[in-house]
């Protein structure tokens, strides 16, 4: 998953970016390291690595990265999955915060609102009037909660719909984060009138401690009155919001963490690991990564009645570790 961090000048998004990923900023461009993998740590993972032998760990990854404004017109800025907005309480940024955060939100809205209306007008006037009907109705439905200014990802989330509209890669259907990078003695507390999630951090300080070394940051953190480092309460943050459950395939080769969206079955399942397993579907063995760890064996959990046969309609669960059956076609 690909997440743009944006925002005004100076307001501290790379400082936001190194706090997130790890990364030594100062050398930054030189290097050019804009985007950055990271990986979403589980620590199911790694007890379970331990209990079937398995050669390497793999997580589920989110990509961050570091865009030098918010150009709306930048493509690479466009084909982003998420955003995230900062925005600066300290004094390397003039404007106030509520200024920021609503000059970022209202260039955002006017983009897709322009895109929006241009399509609704070719769609519904001239040569072209009335063959488009249903794609006429959604979009004014969304010009509607733009103009309301409403959060469009939480109200806007009938995939059929989304479908009509994914081609003009509009901002306010994806999810969209805002991080306040408060100053140590300053403290801005956005009304969240829209519902996105809102991180109120000190930017520099949670940076700086990812470049020490592991042992000496939790000590640090707790120093300085922070209980989670940013990167693990943006990620669990990011799950809940965009409502992803983790499942697990384990084998001596790897034990590899997968996302799907809360709900779904797991032949869908099937299918983020690979459309062949998909449609071969024929049966799912599963256990719950709970049960493993508690027996702490695979026997141990099969002599318990753990493991149970689901078919394609199963609803996966979160930490459901999955051996899908399938036929090659
Ligand atoms: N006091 C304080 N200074 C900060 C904080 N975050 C960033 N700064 C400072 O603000 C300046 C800008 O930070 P950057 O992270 O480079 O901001 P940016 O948004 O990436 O800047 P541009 O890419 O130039 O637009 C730097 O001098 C930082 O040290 C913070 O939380 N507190
Ligand atoms: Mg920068």
């Amino acid at each position: 998953m690909k997440i743009g961090i944006i925002g005004k000048k100076q307001c501290g998004k790379s400082t936001i970016y190194g706090a997130l990923t790890g990364l030594d900023i100062s050398d930054m461009y030189e290097k050019k390291i804009y985007f950055h993998s990271v990986d979403v740590y589980d620590k199911r993972v790694s007890k379970l690595s331990e209990i079937y032998h398995a050669k390497r760990d793999v997580y589920n990854k989110l990509v961050f990265y570091d865009f030098p404004g918010y150009d709306t017109n930048n493509s690479e800025l466009k084909s982003m999955d998420g955003y995230i907005i900062v925005i600066g309480d300290h004094h390397s940024c003039e404007e106030s915060p509520i200024k920021q955060l609503e000059d970022i939100f209202s260039d955002l809205y006017l983009n897709d609102l322009t895109i929006l209306q241009k399509r609704h007008d070719i769609i519904t006037r001239g040569k072209k009037k009335s063959d488009f009907p249903l794609e006429a109705k959604i979009i004014t439905e969304l010009l509607t909660l733009l103009e309301e200014e409403k959060n469009v990802y939480n109200e806007f989330k009938d995939e059929e719909k989304i479908k009509f509209v994914k081609g003009f890669q509009l901002f306010s259907i994806k999810p969209i984060f805002v991080i306040v990078n408060n100053d140590e003695n300053k403290n801005f507390q956005p009304e969240n009138t829209f519902g996105f999630p809102i991180f109120e951090i000190m930017g520099e300080i949670e940076r700086e401690v990812t470049l020490l070394p592991m042992e000496e940051q939790k000590e640090y953190l707790e120093m300085m009155g922070i209980e989670i480092p940013l990167i693990k309460k943006f990620a669990s943050g990011l799950y809940k919001y965009l409502n992803l459950i983790t499942f697990f395939s384990c084998s001596e080769k790897e034990i590899k963490a997968w996302q799907l969206k809360k709900g779904q079955t797991i032949y869908e399942a099937a299918g983020a690991i690979h459309t062949d397993i998909m449609h071969g579907f024929v049966r799912a063995n599963i256990v719950n990564a709970d049960d493993i760890l508690k027996y702490k064996s695979e026997k141990l959990a099969r002599e318990n009645n753990c493991y149970h046969l689901e078919n394609k309609e199963y609803t996966t669960q979160d930490g459901d570790i999955v051996d899908i059956r399938f036929q090659k076609k």
